[in-house]
């Protein structure tokens, strides 16, 4: 069935996640969050939604853009690698979009990268004429080099990337990279970002108009208030008012200074802070005159 086919009318909402892998756990954990939970299916590729009537369907992350596309799922959480890849192929084989990326999720960060052997001396993409690449992103590396005018082979690996150019297969590579641990170990270097990835909540160009929509905005909603808010504290200190003005200053990347009922002793001030707090500025704020500081960590928001 294709995207533009009216896919038939159901109530519940089905979301694919990956079953094993590094996406698993954070995916999971961060629907949890939002307030979903399963029975587990004694085989776990479908777990029945308890707490709302949202089902989870557990594949290989390949798999997810198709689901979505095929209107077997109507979300997915997968990586932004994954969904621009098979974005790009459709797009490439004469097909419409038929998913889209709808949030960024903060997880699975990683970059597609292009590689080297370690002694080439690399001057800039126009060096990759007449070079054979291996990868396992075809069409968003022919994107790439066609947009930049560059002929070179595209030579399609599944997996094992990093060992074709010591194979003789490829001369570079294009592949996922996140420590850099792996190219390093293969005597390889990066050299271009073709992306930066990440994890994001995947679902069709065309939303559900049944009783799913009204469900797709509130969990999307419920993604937001978890997802904006993870790396958020809330600073809670005293100080006397003559203070404040140094302490603001300190506190220039966060939100304003909130002034709580006056009870006894010195004011109490609050504010939202966007990242971790150092033991080392906290320090600093005390030494500006915040007395009591307080960090609390945000679980959810409701904007
Ligand atoms: O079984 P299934 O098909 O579902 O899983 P998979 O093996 O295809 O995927 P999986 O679990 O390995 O990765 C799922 C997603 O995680 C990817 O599509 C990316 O969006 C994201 N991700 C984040 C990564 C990495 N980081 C990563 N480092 N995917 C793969 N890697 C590879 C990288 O290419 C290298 O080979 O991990 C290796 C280690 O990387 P370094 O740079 O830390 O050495
Ligand atoms: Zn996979």
């Amino acid at each position: 069935m294709s995207a533009s086919q009216a896919a038939p009318a159901r109530d519940r909402l089905r979301i694919a996640i990956q079953k094993n892998g590094r996406l698993a756990e954070p995916a999971r954990n961060l629907l949890s969050a939002c307030g979903l939970s399963w029975r587990e299916s004694r085989d776990k590729l479908f777990c029945y939604g308890e707490s709302l009537p949202v089902d989870l369907l557990l594949v290989r992350d390949d798999d997810i853009p198709g689901l979505i596309a095929d209107g077997v799922c109507d979300l997915g959480i997968v990586g932004r690698n994954e969904l621009d890849e098979q974005g790009a192929a459709r797009v490439q084989r004469g097909l419409k979009p038929a998913f889209q990326a709808l949030r960024g999720l903060g997880f699975g960060a990683c970059r597609l990268m292009l590689a080297v052997p370690e002694e080439w001396d690399w001057q800039g993409p126009q060096q990759l004429a007449g070079t054979r690449i291996a990868t396992s992103y075809p069409a968003i590396l022919k994107d790439w080099l066609d947009a930049r005018d560059i002929q070179a082979q595209v030579v399609e690996l599944s997996g094992s990337v990093e060992i074709a150019p010591r194979l003789g297969t490829a001369d570079l590579i294009c592949d996922l990279v996140s420590s850099g641990g792996t190219l390093r170990a293969n005597q390889l270097k990066p050299v271009e970002t073709l992306l930066d990835s990440e994890a994001v909540l995947a679902g069709a160009v065309i939303a559900p108009d049944d009783a799913r929509g009204a469900l797709l905005a509130m969990l999307l909603r419920r993604l937001d208030g978890v997802v904006q808010v993870q790396d958020r504290k809330l600073l809670m200190f005293r100080a006397e008012p003559a203070n404040v003005a140094a302490l603001e200053k300190l506190l220039a990347d966060a939100e304003p200074l909130v002034r709580l009922p006056a009870d006894d002793g010195a004011p109490r001030l609050q504010t939202m802070c966007p990242g971790p707090l150092s033991w080392q500025r906290m320090e600093e704020l005390e030494r500006a005159g915040a007395q009591g500081l307080m960090v609390l960590s945000v679980e959810r928001s409701l904007a």
